[in-house]
């Protein structure tokens, strides 16, 4: 039975107080799924919603979120692929037109019309989410939706990401913010594609799990290093770099840096989103080198059932803590420190 009110984290101006109180269940459209969140991951993306660091304003009031995981109960009249019960995922791409050039061509993230969740629409941080029935993701039922959560953003980018790179088995990919979300979660799908790894971030935490159970067989710390560039060149057996680079970082600094260690015919692959940041880079070793310099965001429904076929393989096993969702202020306290090691998962019960 689907109650009037439910619990949810709130904004009602950018920067300002995230209030955890009761809101109405919406009600799906035709075309729409209303899914019993149980897990949401918390992305560094909502960090930057509710902090206003991008040039696209959100919706307001709002809640934020955008890696859920639940139960579908409820679905407008037009859905009929999408059953009461069934397991799914509320991803960042809520909806898109499905009409234009892009989502004729299955770019659907570059829908001049797509929808965001967390940010043009309601998201997951709370325990009624609607999406749209064509977008949401189908979650196998024996999948555990606490681990599987932070795959609907995190997971899914970094995958499109390693196959936007086009590293190929057998060569080295740089993971630039590797210890956190998106980072942890890269390191585990690059092994599993066969690629070997070079961590790259700070703190011995970080390290450990880069290092013992992540998949880096080398990790450069980005604090500690005087020199990033030759470090991470040195870091390849040849000393020529890696072939490519995730950037995955919410830095500037080492968005600059990539094109000077990546290795001559390399691609580096911009992911991370710092605000108000700019890429730069040599024209000269551009040049000479042969370099790829790349964009990649979010993917496509292949490749969000892709990403989460490779987790029901039992290929991907990245940390994750979790809290209620009344902690979010707890996450996002940790989050802008750079403190969190994996991900946060919440739980929308408490
Ligand atoms: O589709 C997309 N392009 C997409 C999808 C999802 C998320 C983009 N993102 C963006 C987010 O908006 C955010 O800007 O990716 C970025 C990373 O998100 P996240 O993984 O959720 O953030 P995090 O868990 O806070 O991890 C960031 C890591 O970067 C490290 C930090 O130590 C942290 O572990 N880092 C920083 I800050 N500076 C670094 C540096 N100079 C660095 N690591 C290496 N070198
Ligand atoms: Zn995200
Ligand atoms: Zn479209």
């Amino acid at each position: 039975e689907i109650p009037k009110e439910q619990w949810a984290q709130v904004i009602d101006k950018t920067g300002g107080e995230i209030t955890y109180k009761k809101i109405p269940v919406g009600k799906p459209g035709p075309d729409e799924v209303l899914v019993n969140i149980k897990y949401s991951g918390v992305c560094h993306t909502d960090l930057h919603a509710w902090q206003g660091d991008w040039p696209l304003a959100t919706k307001m009031p709002l809640v934020g979120g955008h890696e859920g995981a639940g139960v579908v109960v409820a679905r407008g009249e037009l859905v009929k692929d999408v059953e009461i019960g069934d397991h799914v995922g509320v991803k960042w791409l809520n909806g898109s037109c499905l009409a234009c050039d892009f989502c004729q061509e299955s770019d659907e993230p570059l829908c001049p019309k797509a929808q965001l969740s967390g940010y043009t629409v309601d998201g997951t941080f709370q325990q009624y989410c609607i999406g749209k029935a064509a977008h949401v993701a189908r979650i196998p039922k024996d999948l555990p939706l606490d681990a599987i959560a932070p795959v609907l953003c995190a997971g899914i980018t970094v995958y499109k990401g390693l196959k936007e790179s086009g590293a190929k088995p057998g060569q080295w990919v740089a993971i630039v913010g590797a210890g956190g979300g998106l980072g942890s979660l890269a390191q585990q799908y690059a092994k599993a594609m066969g690629l070997r790894i070079i961590g790259i971030d700070t703190g011995d935490e970080k390290k450990e799990l880069c290092l013992n159970s992540l998949g880096s067989e080398k990790f450069v710390d980005f604090a500690k290093s005087s020199n990033v560039v030759k470090d991470v060149q040195a870091a390849t057996p040849d000393g020529l770099g890696p072939h490519a680079v995730l950037l995955v970082a919410v830095s500037e600094k080492p968005f600059q840096q990539a094109a000077e260690y990546v290795r001559p015919r390399g691609t580096v692959v911009c992911i991370g989103l710092p605000a108000g940041a700019y890429l730069k880079a040599p024209i000269f070793e551009s040049v000479v080198k042969m370099i790829s310099i790349k964009g990649s965001y979010v993917g496509n429904r292949k490749d969000s059932a892709e990403a989460i076929d490779f987790f029901a393989r039992g290929l991907i096993n990245a940390p994750f803590q979790t809290v209620g969702l009344s902690e979010l202020n707890m996450v996002y306290d940790k989050m802008r420190k750079g403190a969190i090691a994996g991900r946060y998962v919440l739980d929308t019960s408490k």
